[in-house]
């Protein structure tokens, strides 16, 4: 396809680029500004309405794109091979045409609203910048070959399920949980912080295996999960907790999703992330709240998953 071959072009001018990022970089971590957790979590938002309007199938490919480039990594800035840049840079081309040009230009505008304009800039001192120019004239060729092979309309809102098991369990769930999530200080910079002793390779490890878990999801119940998001985030109240209604949604979004997919896929998940979240962050988070309210949140979760694997 035109995307597919524009992508190989985009290759040519920005592989040395790639190259050249220091893709573990700990800096990436952070806020690209000052810290505004609510105007993050604005740009956030347009993002997932782009992601709940995108192609199911393409999103797919792009997930399974990124898993592959992961498996090519070599040398010690975490580059993945030519071939797998072009492929990922040719799937994401592919995700942004399958949405209407204004839900992309909502993200770039939420994301620059939260972006310190000297950022660019110094993300550019770090490369060769010669190359980086080169880059971002290849990225403005590839823009117009997408943006010919745009839609114009989004797509049909998911199919929501009612009355399944699932739903009636996230109610028990989310009566028990949310005193512990209204404890939870929402708008903290903590949850920017590097986990201890851990590097960006191993962190990368894990974050695979929820690449693998989205790829394997149910399409309509992966885009029914992402609109319960975008519809909890218009709900919030001043310190970011959103309402009680919004909070059982999501919660019944997010079993259904994790029950469309293998057990050990989901499993595969949390063995990794144990081993890279050391248990001091557990405790510090459990520190911070009422822990009667958190034992009954692990309590309601512990019923719950018996019902979400029951259909898995
Ligand atoms: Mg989420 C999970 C925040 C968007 C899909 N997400 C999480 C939590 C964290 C979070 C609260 C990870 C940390 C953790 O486990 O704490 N998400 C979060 C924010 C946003 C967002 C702030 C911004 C909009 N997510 C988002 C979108 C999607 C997802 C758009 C795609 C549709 N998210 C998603 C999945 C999962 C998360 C599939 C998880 O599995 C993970 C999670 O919650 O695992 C448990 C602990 C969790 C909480 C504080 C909130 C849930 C409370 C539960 C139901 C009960 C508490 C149990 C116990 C006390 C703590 C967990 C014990 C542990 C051993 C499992
Ligand atoms: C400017 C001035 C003109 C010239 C110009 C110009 C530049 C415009 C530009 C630009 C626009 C632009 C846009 C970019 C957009 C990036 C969008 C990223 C989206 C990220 C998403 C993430 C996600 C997910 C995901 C799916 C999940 C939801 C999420 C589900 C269902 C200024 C040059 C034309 C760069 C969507 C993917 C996992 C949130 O106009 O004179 O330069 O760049 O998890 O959804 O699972
Ligand atoms: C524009 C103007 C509108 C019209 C429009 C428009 C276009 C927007 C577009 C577009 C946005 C867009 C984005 C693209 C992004 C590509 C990103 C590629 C990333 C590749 C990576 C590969 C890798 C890895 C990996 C992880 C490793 C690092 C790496 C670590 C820690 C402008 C059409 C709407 C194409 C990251 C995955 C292995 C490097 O808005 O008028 O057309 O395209 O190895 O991580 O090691
Ligand atoms: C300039 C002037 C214009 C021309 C121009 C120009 C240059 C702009 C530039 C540039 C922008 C730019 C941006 C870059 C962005 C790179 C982003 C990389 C993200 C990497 C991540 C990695 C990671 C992880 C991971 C998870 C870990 C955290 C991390 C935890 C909990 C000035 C040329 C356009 C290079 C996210 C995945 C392992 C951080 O505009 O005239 O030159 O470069 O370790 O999670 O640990
Ligand atoms: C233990 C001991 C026993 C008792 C026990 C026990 C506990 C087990 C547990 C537990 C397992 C468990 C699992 C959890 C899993 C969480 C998984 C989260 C996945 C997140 C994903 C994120 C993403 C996306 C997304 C889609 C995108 C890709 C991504 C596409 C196509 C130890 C109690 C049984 C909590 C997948 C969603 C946006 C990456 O076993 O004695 O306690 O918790 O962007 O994909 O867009
Ligand atoms: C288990 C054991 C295996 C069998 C199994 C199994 C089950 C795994 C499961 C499961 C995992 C799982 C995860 C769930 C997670 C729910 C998370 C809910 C989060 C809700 C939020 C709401 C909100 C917002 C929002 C953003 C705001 C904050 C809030 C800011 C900055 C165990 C079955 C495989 C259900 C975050 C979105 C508006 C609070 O593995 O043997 O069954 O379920 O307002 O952000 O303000
Ligand atoms: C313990 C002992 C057992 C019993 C137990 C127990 C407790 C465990 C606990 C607990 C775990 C736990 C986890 C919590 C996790 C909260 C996660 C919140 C994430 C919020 C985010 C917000 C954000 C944003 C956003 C984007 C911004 C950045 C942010 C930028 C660029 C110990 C009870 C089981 C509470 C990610 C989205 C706006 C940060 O296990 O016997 O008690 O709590 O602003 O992006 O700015």
């Amino acid at each position: 396809d035109q995307i597919g071959d524009a992508a190989k072009k985009l290759g040519d001018a920005s592989y040395d680029f790639a190259k050249e990022v220091d893709w573990n970089n700990g800096v990436f971590l952070q806020a690209p500004g000052s810290f505004q957790p609510l105007k993050a979590l604005k740009a956030i938002d347009k993002m997932i309405e782009m992601g709940a309007a995108a192609d199911p199938e393409l999103l797919k490919k792009a997930a399974d794109a990124h898993h592959k480039a992961i498996g090519s990594i070599s040398g010690p800035n975490g580059v993945t091979s030519r071939a797998d840049w072009d492929a990922v840079n040719a799937a994401l081309g592919r995700v942004v045409a399958s949405v209407p040009k204004q839900k992309v230009m909502d993200v770039y505008d939420a994301v620059k609203d939260i972006t310190d304009p000297k950022v660019p800039a110094y993300m550019k001192s770090l490369v060769n910048g010669a190359d980086a120019e080169k880059a971002y004239q290849g990225f403005l060729e590839f823009k117009d070959v997408v943006a010919a092979n745009q839609v114009t309309t989004a797509s049909a809102a998911a199919a929501v399920p009612t009355g399944d098991k699932i739903g009636t369990a996230a109610k028990a769930l989310s009566d028990a949980s949310y005193p512990f999530i209204k404890d939870i200080d929402w708008l903290s910079d903590i949850y920017l912080k590097p986990l201890p002793g851990k590097t960006a390779p191993e962190t990368l490890t894990a974050i695979d295996k929820m690449i693998v878990m989205g790829s394997k999801m149910d399409d309509n119940l992966l885009k029914a999960a992402a609109e319960a998001h975008h519809k909890a985030i218009g709900s919030i109240d001043a310190k970011g907790v959103t309402s009680p209604a919004d909070y059982e949604a999501v919660n019944a979004a997010l079993g259904r999703i994790v029950a469309s997919v293998p057990k050990q896929t989901v499993m595969d998940v949390y063995n990794s992330m144990a081993k890279i979240v050391d248990p001091s962050v557990t405790n510090n988070m459990f520190s911070k709240v009422n822990p009667l309210d958190a034992l009954s949140a692990a309590k309601g979760f512990y019923t719950f998953k018996d019902v979400v694997e029951a259909v898995q």
